[in-house]
């Protein structure tokens, strides 16, 4: 006979205590089961806000995961544990498998300072955006230092990770061609350190040289845009321009430029914490997720009062030509 299934408060205190598989579980709670998993952040809440968060985001194939490897490495011997979250890994996710790749990833594998998870984009985006902050923050309560959260460049997810992230690294390489595409996805926006990986290849001056004429032209830094209705008081202190993202090569195969990467990284952080632009992303994070929560909690609380009749019967009128959709939405709120 099957063990009951612990509850979410159970597992998460499983997960405070340091048990891995509960650490899983939880974050499987997170990924699939909403009322759930407002049970858990609950309780998980009080624990979080001592992680720092990297994104790193980018083209396929420029060499993220082993780029995320090589870091993972780095911080691992200065006692740091790394949580790593893949989103939709393009290679499959099996068992004990790392990031997909057993030979890449071997050198991380069977520590108990690393936690790697992959996740599917499945569900709609803003949802994938908050089971991944969710995801972040239950690494954060389960002790670990720096959270990683990878995924692959495709424009709208790289924006909802940048609100994930403290710092965000934009990895491109040499010769896809992709300069112009990379400004098309307002991915050069979001960046905070820009990797040129496969320095060894051909190509790589004139790719970074094509990026710095387009972060002269000022498409960064970045000031995170809140898409939504209301913003928090809390605008960006001028200090915050102070940030020009730097461009740094690396060969993530050989360890070239990992530990200049490394030390980007670490002024970004520092930049964030002086200037106050960290505290400030924070709050637009925190204000974002909320009104995410809140579009989503008033619509179902909506949907329940009209009822699936309630909503076809105004269509209904609205194609009738009775009423306009304006006054279709004034009589569904009961404004
Ligand atoms: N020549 C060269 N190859 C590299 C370098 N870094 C990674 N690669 C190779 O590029 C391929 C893709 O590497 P990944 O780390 O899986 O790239 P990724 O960006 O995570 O890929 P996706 O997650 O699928 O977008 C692998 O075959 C790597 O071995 C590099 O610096 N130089
Ligand atoms: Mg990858």
């Amino acid at each position: 006979m099957r063990a009951p299934r612990p509850s979410p408060e159970e597992l998460v205190e499983q997960l405070l205590a340091g048990d891995r598989r509960a650490l899983a579980r939880t974050l499987t709670v997170l990924e699939n089961d909403a009322p759930a998993a407002a049970r858990c952040m609950q309780r998980l809440h009080a624990h979080t806000g001592r992680a720092y968060i990297l994104g790193v985001t980018g083209p396929p194939g420029t060499g993220k995961s082993t780029l995320v490897n090589e870091l993972a490495k780095v911080y691992r011997q200065r006692d740091n544990r790394v949580g790593i979250v893949a989103i939709d890994p393009t290679s499959p996710f099996t068992g004990g498998a790392i990031l997909g790749d057993r030979i890449r990833m071997r050198d991380l594998a069977g520590d108990d300072g690393i936690f790697i998870r992959s996740m599917a984009t499945r569900g709609s985006l803003g949802g994938l955006a908050r089971a991944t902050a969710d995801v972040a923050r239950a690494l954060d309560a389960a002790g670990f230092d720096l959270i990683v959260v990878e995924t692959v460049g495709a424009g709208q997810s790289e924006v909802e990770i940048a609100r994930t992230a403290d710092t965000v690294l934009v990895v491109e390489a040499p010769g896809l061609g992709d300069e112009v595409q990379a400004i098309k996805a307002g991915i050069l926006e979001i960046a905070d350190v820009l990797v040129v990986n496969k320095a060894d290849r051909d190509g790589v001056k004139h790719t970074v040289r094509a990026l710095r004429a387009m972060l002269d032209l000022g498409v960064a830094p970045r000031t995170i845009v809140h898409h939504g209705q209301w913003m928090p008081a809390v605008s960006a202190p001028e200090s915050a321009n102070a940030w020009s993202p730097p461009i740094v090569e690396t060969v993530a195969t050989q360890g070239t430029g990992v530990g200049k990467l490394v030390e980007a990284i670490e002024r970004h952080r520092a930049h964030l914490a002086e200037s106050g632009e960290g505290a400030r992303r924070k709050r637009m994070r925190i204000a974002a997720e909320l009104e995410t929560l809140l579009r989503e909690s008033l619509m179902d609380r909506l949907m329940q009062q009209v009822g699936r009749d309630g909503l076809d019967g105004i269509v209904e009128r609205v194609v009738a030509r009775e009423i306009d959709l304006y006054a279709a939405a004034r009589l569904l709120t009961g404004e």
